[in-house]
């Protein structure tokens, strides 16, 4: 069984509306490196959460980036979340900026402990991404590193006034094509989103796995 691995229920609802069966909840807190990018985050974390469950585990790492904050709060989206709150970041935006354009990344690691075949990947050629995951290769000395493959989702949208009551975190302030986040339910928002792009490309990758 293929578990994601997050303490987030927003999370898990798209992810399930995209997966179905095929995935559940592992909600376990693995360790966040500090890093200015989501894919060593989200590598370690695989890693981590693979060892501790034994089965193979999917990490999502997602944060906003604030054009003109040069990507704040980016990799500590949770942590501003959590301090300053969402409605302050909006705010912030609002009053110091212009140019109000921001975008989601999402990031998914898999984690199953066997290797992958070292050919081209079709699906995944975020060069980026695969360099991250060349640098999060580093781990544990003691050991070699378990293999990771990563999965990368980016949509852009703007900052707004925050409207519906959909979704969760950053969705109210998020607009796209005219709508909010929040004004989406779980399928439209997975048919635009970050998660819902990095959802298909693991989904296609994983369906020949
Ligand atoms: P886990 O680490 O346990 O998965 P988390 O909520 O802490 O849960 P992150 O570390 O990835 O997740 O932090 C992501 C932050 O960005 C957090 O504040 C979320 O609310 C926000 N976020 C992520 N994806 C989002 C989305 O699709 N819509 C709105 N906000 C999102
Ligand atoms: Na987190």
């Amino acid at each position: 069984m293929l578990r994601y691995v997050t303490t987030n229920a927003g999370k898990v609802r798209e992810a399930e509306e995209y997966l179905g069966d095929e995935v559940s909840q592992l909600d376990f807190d693995y360790t966040e490196v500090q890093a200015s990018d989501l894919a060593p985050i989200a590598a370690y974390g695989a890693r981590e959460a693979h060892r501790h469950a034994g089965e193979p585990v999917l990490v999502d790492d997602a944060g906003l980036f604030v054009d003109g904050f040069d990507g704040f709060p980016g990799p500590y989206s949770a942590y501003v979340e959590d301090t300053l709150g969402v409605e302050a970041v909006r705010r912030l935006v609002t009053r110091e900026l212009d140019d109000v354009r921001a975008e989601f990344r999402c990031v998914l690691a898999y984690c199953d402990g066997e290797a992958f075949d070292a050919s081209p990947d079709p699906v995944d050629r975020d060069d980026r991404v695969a360099a991250a995951a060349a640098g999060a290769e580093r781990d544990d000395e003691e050991r070699e590193p378990l293999p990771v493959k990563l999965f990368e989702g980016v949509v852009r949208g703007r900052i707004v006034e925050a409207r519906g009551d959909g979704g969760f975190g950053y969705d109210p302030i998020f607009e796209y094509d005219g709508a909010t986040f929040a004004e989406m339910d779980a399928a439209e928002k997975n048919g635009v989103s970050h998660r819902g792009r990095a959802l298909e490309k693991f989904g296609e990758w994983f369906a020949e796995r």
